[in-house]
C-alpha cells in the first residue's frame, strides 16, 4: 500500500465519522500540510466547507457557526502561526461554552524542534482553553489506526458537545506526499454504506427530587424573590421560566442575551429596565427581595452585579445546567447544577402558587415608568444619540430575525434601550472574553445559518468593526447575507464613561484613538452596499431597505461619544427622579 494511500484512508475515516457523529460544516484556512484533511473534507459528500483567509477571522467565523448551530463545527489550518491566530476564538469559546474542533496540521514528530521550516511547538497550544487536546497518531493503513481515527473523531465531537461545550484541539502531523488519493474508487462508496462507528451521547444534569422540594419549600416561603436570567441558550427556558414567575409572583430581571426580552411567550412580568433604576441604591434599596433564583451567565448590567455583591443578606440561588461556577459576586448560598428549564417546571408542580401581590406590582410599575424614558431619549446637538441605535433598530427589525451586540458600548446600549417585544428576535454576543476582535467574523458565520427568512444584523463600534475588517472577505467571497450597523464615534467611546476621561493629556492618544477612517472605502473594497443616514428616519429606511436586500450592507451611523456620555446620564437621572416621585417620596 502507498503512502498516500494509508494517509488518505486514515485521513478520510477521520472526516467521514466527523460527519456521522453530526459535523456539518467545517471552515478551512489555505495551507500545505493541511493538503490531506482539506481535501477530503472538500471531498466529503456531506461535509459543506467555508474557505477564509486570515485564520483569525476563520477562528471567530467557526464560533459563529458553532454558536448558532449549537453544534460542533470543525476549523481546519495548516502548521505554524496559522494555528496560534486561532487563539482568541478558541478562548472565546471556551468561555461562552461553544463546541469547536481545532484540527491542525502539523510536521511528524522527526521534524519537530529541529529546525524545520514552519514547525513550531503545538502541543498543548491553546492549553487549558482546550477541554482535551490530543497529538494524533501519523497515519498507517491499519485497521485498527482506520478505528483510531474514526473513534478520536467522534470523540473530539462528543467532547466538544458535552457539559460544558467548548473547544477541542486535535493535532495532526502528517508526513509527504501530502496529496491524497481520490482516485480510489471504494474511497467513498465504503465509508458511505458505513454504520457511524461510535455513538456518543452527551448528558445531562438534573438533580434529585427531594432536592427540588426542599427548593421549593424555600421559595414558597418567601413572597419577596426575584428571577434573574443571563445568557442562555435552552430553546424551552422562556416558557418555563414565566411559568414559574406566574406561579411564584416573582419579576425576572432578564439579560438580553437570556432572550426572555423577546418573542412570543408571556412577557408581562418580564422587567428589562433594572440597568437603569438600580443604578439609584435608594431604589434599589425599596426592592430589595430576600431570595434570587439565577439562571444562565451573569448579567451584563453593572448596577445588577453590584447590588449582587453588597447585598450578604439575600439568599442567591444560582443554576448551571452545565455545571460552571459563573458566580463572579462570590455571594451565592447554593450553586445547583441541574438542567434550567427542567427545573423551572418541576419547581412549578411543587411550589406554593401565590397570590398576586404588591411586591411584583411594584416591580412591573417602576419598570414601566423607566420604559417610558429610555423610549424617549433625545438627540442633541445636531448628533444622533447612540443610545437610540437599538430603539430604531428595534422598530425597523423584522417579525423574525438575529441580532448580534458587539462588545463595549453596543451590548450595554442593548441592555438599556432594546426593550421588550413579542417580535421572534434572537439575540447573541460575544461575552465569554468581552473581546472586541473577531465580531464581524462572528457574525458572518451566524449568518449562515440564519436562513432567508431570518435576516442577520450585526451593531458595532468603529474601532472593533476595524478590529475585524479582514472578516468582511467572508461575505465578498461566499455571498453572504449580513446587515452591520458600523455606530461610529471615531473611537473607543465606552472609555468616555471611565475616570480615565478626565484626564485630558492622556486621554485622546491612549484610550480614545480616534482613527479618522473613512468606512466607505472598507464598503466598496469587500462589494457592500453603503449608507450614511443623517436622521433616524432615513435609518429606519436603510433597514428596511437592507431587509430585502440580500449581500453584505453597511449601515454608518455618526454619533459623538463626547455628547452620548452627558445625555445617557442625564437620562439615567430622570429614570431615577421619576420614578422616586412616584413610588417613594
Ligand atoms: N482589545 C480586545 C481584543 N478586546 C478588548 N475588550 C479591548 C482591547 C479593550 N477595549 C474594550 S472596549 C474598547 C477597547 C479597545 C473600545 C471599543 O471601541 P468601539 O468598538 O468603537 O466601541 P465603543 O466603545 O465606541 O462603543
Amino acid at each position: 500500500m502507498s503512502a498516500n494511500k494509508s494517509l488518505t484512508l486514515y485521513a478520510a475515516s477521520f472526516v467521514d465519522e466527523l460527519s456521522k457523529a453530526g459535523v456539518r460544516d467545517a471552515v478551512i484556512s489555505p495551507g500545505s500540510r493541511s493538503t490531506p484533511m482539506a481535501m477530503l473534507m472538500a471531498e466529503h459528500p456531506d461535509l459543506n466547507i467555508h474557505v477564509l483567509i486570515d485564520e483569525r477571522s476563520a477562528g471567530f467565523f467557526a464560533l459563529g457557526m458553532a454558536k448558532m448551530q449549537q453544534r460542533p463545527v470543525a476549523l481546519l489550518c495548516t502548521s505554524g502561526t496559522a494555528a496560534a491566530n486561532y487563539y482568541p476564538a478558541v478562548v472565546e469559546a471556551f468561555y461562552s461554552r461553544v463546541p469547536l474542533l481545532v484540527l491542525t496540521a502539523d510536521r511528524p514528530h522527526e521534524l519537530r524542534d529541529v529546525g524545520a521550516p514552519q514547525a513550531i511547538d503545538q502541543m498543548h497550544l491553546f492549553g487549558r482553553y482546550a477541554k482535551w487536546f490530543a497529538d494524533m497518531a501519523v497515519p498507517e493503513h491499519t485497521a485498527e489506526l482506520l478505528h483510531y481515527g474514526r473513534t478520536m473523531a467522534a470523540r473530539a465531537a462528543g467532547k466538544a458537545i458535552s457539559s460544558p461545550s467548548g473547544p477541542v484541539h486535535l493535532n495532526f502531523p502528517f508526513r509527504e506526499p501530502l496529496v491524497p488519493d481520490l482516485e480510489s474508487e471504494d474511497l467513498w462508496t465504503s465509508l458511505n454504506s458505513r454504520p457511524k462507528q461510535v455513538q456518543v451521547t452527551a448528558g445531562s444534569s438534573v438533580i434529585d427530587l427531594s432536592e427540588v422540594q426542599r427548593l421549593a419549600g424555600l421559595l414558597s416561603e418567601e413572597k419577596k424573590g426575584l428571577i434573574i436570567c443571563g445568557e442562555l441558550r435552552d430553546p424551552d427556558f422562556a416558557e418555563a421560566a414565566v411559568k414559574l414567575s406566574s406561579v411564584l409572583k416573582y419579576p425576572i430581571l432578564a439579560d438580553p442575551l437570556s432572550n426572555l426580552r423577546t418573542g412570543s411567550h408571556d412577557q408581562t412580568s418580564v422587567i428589562e429596565c433594572y440597568d437603569a433604576f438600580m443604578k439609584d441604591e435608594y431604589i434599589t434599596e425599596q426592592l430589595k427581595p430576600e431570595v434570587i433564583i439565577r439562571f444562565g451567565a451573569m448579567p451584563v448590567s453593572k448596577p445588577l452585579f453590584l447590588f449582587l455583591k453588597r447585598t450578604a443578606d439575600i439568599r442567591q440561588i444560582v443554576v448551571d445546567g452545565q455545571g460552571g461556577w459563573r458566580e463572579p459576586t462570590l455571594m451565592a448560598a447554593e450553586m445547583i447544577e441541574c438542567k434550567e428549564s427542567w427545573l423551572c417546571r418541576e419547581l412549578i408542580k411543587q411550589v406554593k402558587i401565590q397570590e398576586d401581590t404588591d411586591w411584583l406590582q411594584s416591580w412591573k410599575k417602576v419598570n414601566l415608568v423607566s420604559r417610558e424614558l429610555l423610549g424617549s431619549a433625545e438627540d442633541k446637538g445636531g448628533d444622533l444619540f447612540e443610545g437610540n441605535v437599538f430603539r430604531e433598530l428595534q422598530h425597523a427589525l423584522p417579525q423574525k430575525c438575529h441580532v448580534i451586540a458587539g462588545n463595549s458600548m453596543p451590548i450595554r446600549d442593548l441592555d438599556n434601550y432594546f426593550l421588550n417585544t413579542e417580535k421572534n428576535i434572537a439575540v447573541y454576543a460575544n461575552r465569554g472574553a468581552n473581546g472586541i476582535d473577531g465580531i464581524v467574523s462572528t457574525a458572518l458565520g451566524m449568518s449562515t445559518g440564519a436562513g432567508t427568512d431570518h435576516p442577520t444584523f450585526l451593531v458595532i463600534g468603529d474601532l472593533s468593526f476595524y478590529h475585524d475588517m479582514n472578516g468582511l472577505l467572508a461575505a465578498k467571497m461566499h455571498k453572504l447575507n449580513l446587515t452591520i450597523i458600523l455606530v461610529n464615534n471615531d473611537g473607543g467611546g465606552i472609555f468616555s464613561f471611565l475616570p480615565q476621561s478626565k484626564e485630558e493629556k492622556h486621554f485622546e492618544t491612549l484610550f480614545g484613538t480616534p482613527t479618522g477612517l473613512d468606512f466607505k472605502h472598507a464598503a466598496d473594497l469587500y462589494d457592500a452596499s453603503y449608507s450614511l443616514p443623517a436622521t433616524w428616519e432615513e435609518f429606519r429606511s436603510a433597514v428596511s431597505d437592507a431587509v430585502i436586500k440580500k449581500g453584505l450592507n453597511i449601515i454608518e451611523v455618526r454619533t459623538n461619544r463626547q455628547t452620548r456620555v452627558s445625555i445617557h446620564r442625564e437620562l439615567m437621572n430622570r429614570v431615577s427622579q421619576e420614578i422616586r416621585e412616584k413610588f417613594f417620596k
